[in-house]
């Protein structure tokens, strides 16, 4: 390895004396300044430096490097983000304003699972309801932006390597002219399972007596193996109009998730999008039209675990499967228009999306098929308006309102089983399908009393509906001696949509070396959907139904914010850090809520001539103690890791290593107490060393 990265580095340094050196100046000094007067202090954004830069294997590792985004590891690869303590349908993750909604009910494919970095350019975080145009973005919104080449050819070719047998490589190709674009692309990411700070393989978390421990011979095979396929398109219709048309096949097979009973065999996805833009007609400006589908098809069991061998009962290859399918489709349109000293935004946002789940398992019935996600419709339609305007010379009012329509209907939910399995639990009376109607909106004043001084403060109330699986989930299970902590999962038909009630302030202070940003919050949540569990109505006595995990409406606080800054010091290093914090209580106990990230930090010190740089990364996470021990959730020890990586960079060129996780820590999330379904609850350990090699060509 040393000997072939050091051929490397000599072929390029002759290279380099033949090319002429990249002079631009350094990258992170643009990004300084551009965040400086930019980026509203409401708003992060992870840049394609940052994503270039980054050995994450997904988007949910590489966004936890921006201040109030966590994630929840289940595995080696497939994270789950988290935006200031909210998960899952509490925020949006969208790919280009569309929304790829994952098949599996334990969110083994999360939406950012579905596409690859190699299709990005940067990631903007909206923290807050201040997204009007994506229905449900009640607690923020995460839109990764698709690369849109300049005029002439380009070529991006990425090869990572590094411990594990981490594997990620991506090609893709570029011709654009002023009015249209092609772009084809091609990526890869394989890996073996990581270990531990301790030693440990992800695979080998399991005591020998659990059954959900993985069997001798797939313990160390491949953690993931992932191929993504993707072209896009642009051309100009007529003179002010231009469309856009995006498709992405992504193939993922063999991912392992020790943190659940179950593992994929695939996950198989295709993403089709369409943008038409017209510049102006019918009185409006810069229309959008936007058409998307998305479609997953998922396989999941447990043939690698010891579970699955041979009994009297377990006659097939799996003890347990679940094979599931969602699609989605989204009809978007929206347009502008100036109105006295302001422009006012409207649009329509609409979603159709059906999902469905069957599980088998040789402990029920004898591999009867349960419908555990029962064929849901969920068909949504919103429209908005929103209003900005200047109020003053250095002062601007923006706001807007929303309202939305949603249908939901469970096709395969029968009246026998929602009396026999959901009734007991959430009383009589409930039916298998509900319509909402919900209004949101805000109000966001931005204000700069002095040239580097900027003031954001806003309110805002959102609603989002509850999701398919929160409402219909069905999955009969009994204690059995082989698992005798089993619970059954019923979804909650009663359900109420979620609100927030959220206030914000944030400030900026910008000088053209150095910015930061300190952003507060106070959120307010009714009916927020809580996980509980729920017994027997008729009493541990006379009890016949075992106990289920459900979902409730309760009414919670979250409050907390970030504080980060970024400077240029001189001889050309630069000094970036932040802290964050949320804390979250249910407002009727005061008791806090499940999965709350603890108070976290960074501290980066970075050398960058342009040419070359040197990173030393410090990631910090305090003790939480703060948890829900009805969930039995428990406490988690606070951490810090090192990571340093150097690279240089000339003509089309760069090279880069690094070791994340330098002093071989050995730590876990408290993210990584995932919750069920099939949650085996062990603790999937965070990554110990590990060393990267990256090579680059980007030519244009
Ligand atoms: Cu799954």
């Amino acid at each position: 390895m040393s000997f072939g990265l050091i051929t490397i580095l000599t072929l390029l340094a002759i290279h380099a004396s033949v090319m002429p050196v990249y002079s631009a100046a350094p990258v992170i000094l643009e990004e300084i300044l551009v965040e400086g007067e930019k980026v509203p202090p409401s708003k992060d954004i992870l840049s394609v430096r940052e994503v270039r830069e980054s050995p994450a294997r997904d988007l949910g590792e590489a966004l936890a490097a921006l201040p109030g985004v966590e994630m929840v590891r289940k595995g080696t690869i497939a994270n789950d983000v988290v935006l200031r303590g909210l998960q899952r349908d509490n925020i949006n993750v969208l790919l280009d304003g569309t929304r790829v909604q994952g098949g599996c009910p334990s969110r083994m494919d999360p939406p950012a699972f579905h596409f690859d970095f190699a299709e990005i350019d940067s990631i903007e975080v909206t923290k807050g309801p201040y997204d009007l145009s994506h229905s449900g973005s009640l607690g923020g919104t995460i839109n990764a932006v698709g690369k849109t080449p300049s005029p002439g050819s380009s070529v991006d070719a990425v090869l990572t390597y590094g411990s594990f047998d981490l594997l990620h490589a991506s090609l893709s190709g570029s011709y654009a002219t002023k009015s249209s674009f092609a772009t084809l692309g091609y990526a890869y990411k394989y890996s073996l399972p990581t270990e531990s700070g301790d030693g440990r393989r992800i695979t080998d978390i399991y005591p020998e007596a659990s059954k959900n421990r993985y069997r001798e011979g797939d313990r160390d095979s491949r953690a993931y193996d992932i191929h993504t396929v993707w072209a896009k398109g642009e051309t100009e219709i007529s003179g002010n109009s231009r469309t856009r048309l995006d498709i992405a096949y992504q193939d993922a097979g063999h991912v392992l998730y020790p943190a659940l009973l179950m593992d994929a065999e695939y996950d198989r996805t295709l993403r089709l999008n369409s943008l038409t833009t017209i510049d102006r007609a019918l009185g409006l400006e810069d229309i959008e039209l936007q058409l998307y589908w998305t479609g997953v098809d998922h396989l999941m069991h447990d043939e690698f675990r010891e579970s699955s061998r041979p009994s009297m009962a377990v006659t097939r290859d799996y003890m347990m499967q679940t094979d599931a399918d969602t699609s989605t489709f989204g009809l978007r349109l929206g347009g502008e228009r100036e109105i006295g000293y302001g422009v006012l935004s409207i649009g329509l946002d609409s979603l159709f999306r059906n999902w469905d789940a069957v599980n088998r398992s040789a402990m029920f019935q004898a591999y009867a098929a349960q419908p555990m996600i029962p064929d849901v419709d969920l068909n949504q339609v919103g429209i908005y308006a929103e209003y900005v305007r200047p109020t003053g010379e250095n002062a601007r009012i923006k706001g807007g309102v929303r309202l939305d329509y949603a249908d939901i209907d469970a096709n395969r939910l029968n009246r026998e089983r929602l009396t026999t399995l959901y009734e007991p639990y959430h009383g009589d009376g409930l039916e298998t399908s509900a319509d909402f109607v919900r209004s949101s909106g805000y109000l966001q004043w931005s204000w700069s009393p002095l040239d580097r001084l900027e003031v954001l403060a806003g309110v805002a109330s959102a609603s989002r509906m509850p999701d398919p699986q929160e409402m219909f989930i069905g999955l009969e299970r009994r204690p059995t001696m082989m698992m005798p902590k089993t619970t059954a999962w019923i979804g909650n038909p009663g359900l109420d949509p979620v609100r927030n009630n959220q206030a914000d302030l944030g400030i900026k202070y910008s000088g053209g070396s150095f910015v930061v940003n300190a952003a507060l919050f106070y959120s307010r949540i009714d009916n927020f959907i809580e996980l509980a569990d729920f017994s027997d109505p008729d009493g541990p006595e006379l009890a016949t139904l075992p106990p289920a995990r459900s979902y409730r409406n309760i009414d919670a606080l979250f409050y907390g914010g970030e504080l980060s800054g970024q400077a240029s010091l001189p001889a050309s290093f630069y000094l970036g850090g932040s802290v964050a914090l949320t804390r979250a209580e249910n407002r009727a106990t005061d008791e806090p809520l499940a999965e709350i990230p603890p108070l976290t930090g960074t501290l980066a010190l970075r050398y960058d001539s342009g040419t070359w740089f040197v990173e030393l990364l410090e990631r910090m996470a305090a003790r939480q103690d703060r948890v829900d021990k009805a969930l039995n959730e428990t406490e988690t020890p606070g951490w810090a890791t090192t990571n340093i990586k150097a690279g240089l960079s000339f003509d089309s060129w760069s090279l880069m290593a690094g070791v994340n996780n330098l002093f071989d820590r050995d730590y876990f999330s408290h993210l990584s107490y995932q919750r069920d379904p099939f949650r085996s609850g062990v603790r999937v350990p965070e990554t110990g060393l590990l060393a990267f090699v990256t090579l680059a060509y980007y030519f244009r």
